[in-house]
């Protein structure tokens, strides 16, 4: 029974049409009957004679002659049916080649018998009449006939007539798009094809198989036949059309295959003509030589402008010259192909259309023009059945929902967090309509999809309309994520790169404040680490701008610092008016002290290790003496707060003097300086030399830091060195320092607190440094505090960007130095036919195993007359330790191959399919109970022995070994592949992150750095 009996549609089901069927079914059979009595009888020699040179001149092609040959006799047996169906089959023949008019078929299509039944000759040439009317399902309805009608027919001459209704079948097949009956009938025509059948139809057979095999992908099957038919040795200048034919297909399937020898060589052999001029094309189109092919195809076009196919093609060879996963041409160029790809899809049928549909979305996805053309071609496709339409095609419809805001457009994504289209299972090719279809390359069409996917989700989370702000970022994070994936897949998408750099856009403002938290943000996001190249320094800058943000809210910061024992802490006990820092000859104050207003006079002791512990008014100094260096080095400074309404709500911090003897509190201070936004520094009179002091004052004023100078212990001088002495430390600092004011801070404070004679502290002789501090601090004391948080904001950015560009430029030469990974595609072949064959070998010795298990098991009897005693416990245990072997085998081959140098992306590839298909068929040979059919119909063997029975195992392990080795062979082209998608991906993942780390993060560093200088002050 042929196989479209089997999917008949279901109106069968019904009665009256089943017993109808079966009817014809019993008359089919009747038929058959009377004609083999005929044919037994054997027609009289004229006529046998007339048939046999009518034949032999069909054969040649010479249908006229053939037919004229039949004449003579027909009109004196009209009613011979050996004579009807000899010009029937000649009729045929001469109509599908198209070497007469389809008219003459209907003097022989007419029904014959008085129920209006058509015997063979009629069936044929109806079945034809049909098929060339695009009428698929009478045309087939007559094919099934006249099958039944030879079917129980032994006779030689019938079996021109089953030829041709497997050629006819073939076409049917394949005219409608069901490309694997197409093949199977395609490939019993094959086998029948008259012998010495020369001229048209021979061609004919060659052009439909061959195009049929090439759009099955069965390139091995393709070429072993075609070679055959390509008579290559003849060297003369003309072949027949069926040569020709078999020359220009072949030449194409071995360029499909990745044959360019073997294809240059049979491509000479290609008559010139125009007819030929298609496989040309093809041929450069797969063995890369765009710019021939894309010329060749322009020239092929000019001459039928209006061909579907023709400008197919144009298309195609247009769409090879895109760069991977993209397109990069003109957008008039984009819209002609798609243009050309939509009226190809629009004129296919059935199976065939569906895969134009697949490959028009793939290349309208990679055009990313969703024009409308195409896109309600695919529409129309998805009412059909969206959940069986390859994925592209949904990727198409949702990414053109997004684009006209369609409420429906979220129907593909799968809900978040973050949400993503819903991809689908690979099912398996072959994928295209022909051997040229993009879609053949599978890196290229899965690179595609995946790119794609990206690309949807990533627009899907930029319409999203999410409340809360939280939200957003976490979407506009995943659309990034996305749009890398995209870059990663096709490193120059454009639409990709212009979304992510719309993404990267900071928010517009020049407010100080937005900046700091834009800023905070982004630094936030950049990882510490990209595809193993650190992005070094970003914690420490983000650091920077938090304090810078959290300083800027915080009251005016005064630091006092200087040397050791200069009266820093005098000098600020006499500035507050009372007496907070302890003071003292030698070196006293160990920690940073911070002197801020508050009520209760109490401190805040902050430990380096985050803990916080208090201190009670009264006893804040004997804690502060009571520090030792161990304990003042726990010490991150002292909040101490301060009673006198004196500096108002500035905070005025004391810090150990520079130079003292221990370095600690050197370090301590020198740490604090970035803290203050201003600093008041204190020289000693009684201290000459000023060269230490140099370098700590100009690195502060390079921080942007405003320094006070104050030189106290005056009353230690008498007035003209005090001159002299200011006069000198202006000459040496004035470029550093605000201004020098002299002072007595020990007199200061016993004026100030009350201590001194009344009478003198009408004449403060602190009111100078109060008016330096008000004019230069205090008044602006905003200002002050926005341009170094300005500063800090903008040194922060600037390292970052450093460190960000480098990490860009690490990134390059990352994707720059990746160079093929490992397995050299040339040994592939030869290893994998190696491994197959081992493989084969292994399971064909397990005839050994299984023999010597089955008698240990005594499930097999020596000599016992082959008696089998099999229980269902022994198949288990048998099948279980055969699974067991083989997969041991199998792991020890592969290992074995992962040793050999230069295999391991190539045996990791291999494992990967080789394994989990392996693991398939031992299930499927389990559930198919196939170790139990093996022992109860071989295991008789062991009546004659056990060699005999290790014989008849053997051979009947045979097919599975041989399964086992094709499939092994037959991974060639999928592993060069899928090495080659990794060499991609390795190269284009390093460069779509730095293009990412350009887009986004540098981007928006350079964005906020622009935004600073233009920050109000
Ligand atoms: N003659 C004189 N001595 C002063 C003056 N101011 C402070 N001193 C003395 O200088 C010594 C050091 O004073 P401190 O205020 O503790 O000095 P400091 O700079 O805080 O010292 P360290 O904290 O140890 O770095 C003390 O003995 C003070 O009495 C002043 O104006 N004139
Ligand atoms: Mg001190």
């Amino acid at each position: 029974m042929s196989s479209d009996d089997t999917r008949k549609p279901k109106d069968e089901d019904k009665n009256p049409l089943r017993s109808m069927g079966s009817a014809l079914g019993g008359w089919a059979k009747r038929m058959g009957t009377i004609l083999s009595e005929v044919t037994q009888q054997g027609p009289p020699e004229e006529v046998a004679r007339a048939i046999s040179q009518a034949r032999a001149l069909g054969l040649t092609g010479d249908y006229a002659g053939a037919a004229a040959r039949l004449r003579e006799p027909l009109t004196q047996r009209p009613g011979d049916s050996h004579l009807k169906l000899a010009l029937a089959i000649i009729r045929v023949a001469q109509v599908l080649t198209g070497n007469a008019h389809v008219s003459v078929l209907l003097e022989l299509a007419e029904p014959q018998n008085k129920r209006g039944e058509r015997a063979l000759p009629e069936t044929l040439a109806e079945a034809t009449r049909l098929l060339l009317r695009d009428e698929f399902d009478p045309a087939l309805d007559q094919l099934r006939r006249g099958r039944k009608l030879v079917e129980d027919a032994a006779e030689p001459a019938l079996h021109d007539g089953r030829f041709l209704l497997n050629l006819l079948t073939t076409l049917l097949q394949v005219r409608r798009g069901r490309f694997e009956r197409g093949l199977l009938e395609f490939q019993r025509a094959r086998a029948r094809l008259p012998e010495g059948t020369r001229g048209p139809l021979r061609a004919l057979l060659v052009r439909e198989g061959a195009q049929l095999l090439l759009a099955e992908d069965h390139l091995d099957e393709a070429i072993a036949w075609l070679t055959g038919e390509a008579d290559l040795g003849n060297t003369a200048a003309e072949v027949d059309q069926g040569t020709a034919a078999a020359r220009a297909y072949l030449a194409v399937a071995l360029a499909a295959k990745g044959d360019r020898v073997g294809a240059e060589a049979v491509r000479a052999k290609i008559p010139v003509r125009p007819e030929w001029e298609e496989h040309l094309v093809r041929v450069h189109l797969l063995l890369g030589t765009g710019a021939e092919a894309r010329a060749l195809a322009l020239r092929h076009l000019q001459q039928d402008p209006q061909s579907p196919r023709r400008k197919r093609l144009w298309a195609l060879c247009e769409v090879a010259a895109w760069p991977v996963g993209g397109c990069d041409a003109s957008p008039t160029i984009r819209a002609t192909v798609l243009d050309a790809l939509v009226d190809a899809a629009a004129s296919a049928a059935g199976e065939r259309q569906e895969r134009h549909l697949h490959e028009l979305a793939h290349v309208a996805l990679r055009a990313d023009l969703l024009s409308d053309g195409t896109v309600a071609l695919i529409r129309r496709r998805l009412q059909d059945g969206a959940a069986s339409a390859p994925e592209e095609l949904r990727l198409v419809n949702a990414r053109r929902r997004l684009q006209d805001n369609d409420e429906r457009a979220g129907d593909d994504f799968l809900p978040g967090p973050p949400p993503r289209f819903r991809s689908q299972p690979d099912l398996g090719g072959p994928f295209g309509p022909d051997e040229i279809s993009p879609l053949r390359d599978a890196s290229q069409r899965l690179g595609v999809l995946r790119g794609q996917r990206a690309l949807a989700s990533a627009e899907f989370c930029l319409k999203s309309h999410v409340s809360g702000d939280s939200q957003l970022v976490n979407l506009h994070e995943a659309a990034q994520e996305y749009l890398v994936e995209v870059l990663t897949e096709a490193p120059e998408h454009e639409r990709a790169r212009a979304l992510l750099a719309q993404l990267a856009q900071p928010l517009q403002s020049n407010r100080l404040e937005d900046l700091l938290a834009a800023a905070t943000a982004l630094l936030a996001a950049i990882p510490s680490r990209v595809l193993g190249v650190p992005i070094s320094g970003v914690a420490d800058a983000l650091s920077g701008v938090i304090a810078a943000r959290e300083r800027l809210a915080r009251p005016l910061t005064i630091a006092v610092m200087g040397e050791f024992s200069s009266g820093k802490s005098t000098f600020v006990n006499a500035l507050l008016g009372e007496v907070v820092a302890p003071m003292g000859v030698l070196p006293t104050t160990t920690t940073i002290n911070f002197f801020r207003r508050g009520p209760t006079g109490g401190a805040r002791v902050h430990y380096r290790d985050g803990s916080i512990s208090t201190v009670a008014r009264g006893e804040v100094h004997t804690f502060l003496r009571g520090l030792d260096d161990v304990a003042a080095s726990r010490v991150r400074h002292m909040e101490i707060e301060r009673t006198s309404a004196r500096m108002g709500e500035a905070a005025v911090v004391d810090t150990p003097g520079l130079n003292a003897l221990d370095g600690f509190h050197e370090r301590v201070a020198r740490e604090f300086v970035d803290e203050a936004d201003a600093i008041i520094w204190i020289f000693s009179a009684t201290r000459g030399g000023a060269a230490s002091e140099a370098g700590v004052l100009k690195s502060m004023r390079a921080d942007g830091r405003q320094v006070l100078g104050v030189l106290n212990k005056v009353d230690t001088l008498d007035p003209e060195e005090r001159a002299e002495l200011t006069d000198y430390l202006k000459q040496q600092f004035g470029d550093v320092l605000l201004d020098i004011i002299p002072v007595c801070a020990s007199e200061a404070l016993e004026l100030r607190t009350g201590s001194a004679d009344p009478e003198a502290r009408h004449d403060d002789p602190f009111r100078a440094v109060e008016d330096a501090l008000e004019k230069h601090f205090l008044a602006h004391a905003r200002e002050l505090k926005r341009s170094l948080a300005a500063r800090r904001l903008g040194d922060a950015l600037a390292r970052t960007g450093a460190a960000v560009r480098h990490a860009i430029a690490e990134l390059e030469t990352k994707a720059s130095q990746t160079g093929p990974v490992g397995s050299d595609p040339t040994h592939l072949e030869a290893r994998l036919v190696a491994l197959g064959d081992k493989v084969y070998g292994q399971l064909l010795a397990l005839d050994d195993l299984l023999t010597r298990e089955c008698l240990a098991l005594g499930v097999l009897r020596a000599g016992a007359g082959g008696k089998i005693l099999v229980t269902e416990q022994d198949v288990t245990y048998l099948t279980a330790v055969l699974r067991d072997s083989i997969l041991r085998a199998l792991q020890a081959d592969l290992g074995e191959l992962s040793q050999e140098p230069d295999s391991d992306a190539f045996s990791d590839i291999l494992a990967a399919r080789l394994v989990p298909w392996a693991q398939g068929y031992l299930d499927s040979l389990e559930s198919s109970g196939f170790i139990a059919s093996l022992i109860h119909e071989h295991g008789h063997g062991v009546a004659k022995g056990e060699a005999a029975l290790r014989e008849r195992y053997r051979s009947a392990l045979a097919p599975v070994a041989a399964s086992w080795r094709k499939f092994i062979r037959g991974q060639v082209r999928a592993i060069r592949q899928s090495i080659a998608q990794m060499q991609h991906r390795t190269a284009s993942a390093p460069s779509a992150e730095a293009l990412r780390l350009r887009a986004t993060t540098l981007a928006g560093v350079d964005a906020l750095l622009s935004g600073l200088e233009q920050v109000a002050p």
